[in-house]
């Protein structure tokens, strides 16, 4: 066990994932002393029956049981009481939960959660809290008919614009709707009380219902963002009372009465604050020896989370290279689309955090560099060497660029499908449709802007697009796509480095080669095409390439810097600095700013693994452009 005497002050951060429940513990200095965690499979595979986790059903329906997150809870802080764990120096606790996922109460939850007797566990304890004993989990994709609704019922675009995101499977309030309208109405009509994961750990750990944490519940398309008010209109539509959907009048009593029920059931929504939920509940001041004063902050999302673990900054862009990938970044700017996510942040009252979430990332990746390695011959199947080596060779855009989704994509929205496409400098109207694939695109649309430029689609072997060109390929495609939807959410930031002048003239040149450029319905304007990243951090399973991420930072023309971290522990680490930063605020009286507070954490320049390259951010407007055709024209629609 680490030396805990020379710390005055500890915090717990916790992590609730899909698969397992963490701890982590800070001091007052930031720094990570122990974590502790309970892998769900490992203990619990038995009792709840579950795989990785989670319990999958039919029709897509993937949940997970909340009374095994119970034991979790007490079994970790069972193994701290075992070592000696000083719980009584935690003067506060927050974490992160992961996003979406609801728990219904029943209307004896408050009170069970009040009179916990220290002598039996949590699970044992509240299963009569609960009025239904399981959590949708985010992977949960039996809500096909929920979004369709919601969709139909507002727009897509618009319900972006309202909430920040367009209808997703897993997001709460087609949860609800399902809950209410197809698969629980008896359970719903038992319901006293809605919880997201996060504020459901919230809520236990204080002994009564915690209200919802406002970042968190951007992810239930049902808060609308800029007003900071559920919308009445789609709690309509998760309460199954909608006029368009369900046929309930506005006039009939049951429609205002639905929508009532269900807001009283979600309760208030607390703006963001660095104040206390509350004190820990005396069930474990009693088992376990935390302090009665130890206090408890709301928890939130866990990319929430994330962000808060780095000292992020305004503009600073988070990219993930998983299996899929994340882009996560943080901006004063509300431009929401139906093809990203905004929420609000957790910790800066009026900043955003962006998240684009691509499907195809590292799959698609390996997909290409494998059939490069059979070309070649290469020995080891996995090597990255001849894929590096094309990338790290090239200096320029060379007009070749490709849409690569082995699976289906979320951004933009479409079906499996690969397109290569090269552009045509030279202008020959007549060749326009002499290499298609067949894929059913619109190639009527390949303008050919000025008489100069066109973009057309071809097959491998044509138009001197080989294997090896789908190396470079993959990476700029996939790095354009992010910079295109980083973009709008930048466009404020100030970064562009250039004299809106000459940004006026880049956007015209554009302009002029490609025509007017819209990316997922939205025309680009000069500000979205010119603003760059502040800073970009990468992260993740291929931030180890070094040749594909100073391919992806020559092209996002980052102006403060590049970074590769690892942050294993993020999503547990940010619940703990949130924990630590709101006891200083509250023992200052005054909101420290975040970004302020962070900064104390290291000297991100001199501490961070940084690296550069050159910079091509002008040299690919040409691909920018290129890109936004072959989205337009080229792409199979879902
Ligand atoms: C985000 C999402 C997942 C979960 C679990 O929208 O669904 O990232 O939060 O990690």
């Amino acid at each position: 066990m680490p030396d805990y005497s020379t710390s005055n002050n500890l915090y717990l951060g916790f992590d609730l994932s899909t698969q397992q429940l963490k701890i982590i513990v800070t001091n007052e200095h930031l720094h990570a002393l122990n974590t502790y965690n309970v892998e769900f499979d490992s203990v619990y595979k038995d009792k709840y029956g579950i795989h990785k986790g989670v319990i999958s059903g039919k029709d897509g329906e993937i949940v997970s049981p909340v009374l095994m997150w119970l034991d979790a809870i007490d079994h970790l802080f069972a193994e701290m009481k075992n070592e000696k764990f000083p719980f009584e120096k935690v003067v506060g606790i927050s974490g992160s939960g992961q996003q979406h996922g609801s728990i219904y109460w029943s209307h004896d939850a408050d009170k069970l959660l009040g009179e916990l007797n220290p002598e039996l566990d949590l699970s044992q304890q509240l299963p009569e809290a609960l009025s239904w004993e399981m959590s949708p989990n985010w992977q949960d994709h039996s809500t096909i008919p929920e979004a369709n609704v919601f969709h139909d019922v507002v727009g897509k675009e618009n319900l972006a614009r309202i909430t920040g995101s367009r209808a997703h499977l897993r997001f709460t309030g087609l949860q609800i709707r399902k809950f209410v309208t197809r698969s629980h109405g008896k359970e719903y009509q038992h319901t006293a009380r809605i919880s997201l994961v996060s504020s459901f750990v919230t809520s236990v750990l204080l002994g009564h219902i915690a209200e919802l944490e406002q970042s968190d519940a951007c992810g239930m398309n049902l808060y609308d963002i800029n007003k900071q008010d559920y919308d009445d209109e789609l709690l309509a539509i998760a309460a199954g009372v909608s006029t368009k959907a369900d046929g309930v009048a506005k006039s009939d009593p049951k429609y205002q009465e639905s929508i009532d029920a269900l807001k009283q059931k979600l309760g208030p929504i607390k703006p963001i604050t660095y104040k206390a939920a509350g004190n820990i509940s005396p069930y474990f001041v009693s088992k376990y020896g935390f302090s009665q004063d130890c206090k408890v902050y709301s928890f939130t999302g866990d990319n929430l989370a994330t962000i808060i673990s780095l000292p992020l900054q305004p503009n600073d862009c988070l990219v993930s290279l998983g299996t899929s990938t994340t882009v996560l970044l943080i901006t004063e700017n509300y431009q929401p689309s139906s093809q990203y996510h905004l929420f609000k942040h957790p910790t800066m009252p009026n900043h955003y955090m962006g998240m684009i979430c691509y499907s195809n990332g590292a799959l698609a990746r390996e997909k290409a560099r494998d059939e490069i390695n059979k070309a070649h011959k290469v020995a080891n199947p996995k090597s990255w060497d001849q894929f590096n080596a094309i990338l790290d060779k090239s200096h320029s855009f060379n007009g070749k660029l490709g849409i690569y989704f082995p699976i289906g994509e979320i951004v933009p929205q479409a079906p499996a499908q690969t397109i290569r496409a090269v552009l045509d400098k030279g202008g020959d109207n007549n060749n326009n449709n002499n290499n298609n694939n067949n894929n059913n695109k619109n190639n009527n649309n390949n303008t050919n802007h000025n008489g100069e430029y066109k973009v057309t689609s071809c097959e491998l072997d044509t138009h001197d697009f080989v294997i090896d060109d789908d190396a470079l390929a993959i990476v700029e495609s996939q790095t354009l796509s992010c910079r295109l939807r980083a973009g709008p959410m930048l466009s404020k930031s100030g970064n562009s480095q250039t004299t809106s002048s000459e940004n006026k003239e880049i956007y015209q040149s554009v302009v002029d080669k490609f025509g007017e450029l819209y990316t997922d319905g939205k025309k680009q304007t000069v500000e979205s095409l010119t603003s760059r990243p502040n800073k970009c951090y990468y992260v993740g399973g291929a931030s180890n390439n070094m040749s594909i991420i100073k391919k992806m930072s020559q092209i996002l023309g980052a102006v403060n810097g590049n970074f590769k971290v690892e942050i294993p522990n993020a999503c547990a680490l940010g619940g703990a600095y949130k924990a630590s930063w709101s006891h200083e605020c509250e023992v200052e009286d005054k909101m420290i700013p975040y970004d302020q507070y962070i900064a104390k954490l290291f000297k991100v320049s001199e501490e961070l693994e940084s690296f550069s390259d050159k910079d091509l951010w002008h040299e690919y407007f040409e691909g920018v452009g290129m890109l936004a055709r072959m989205e337009n024209d080229l792409l199979k629609a879902d």
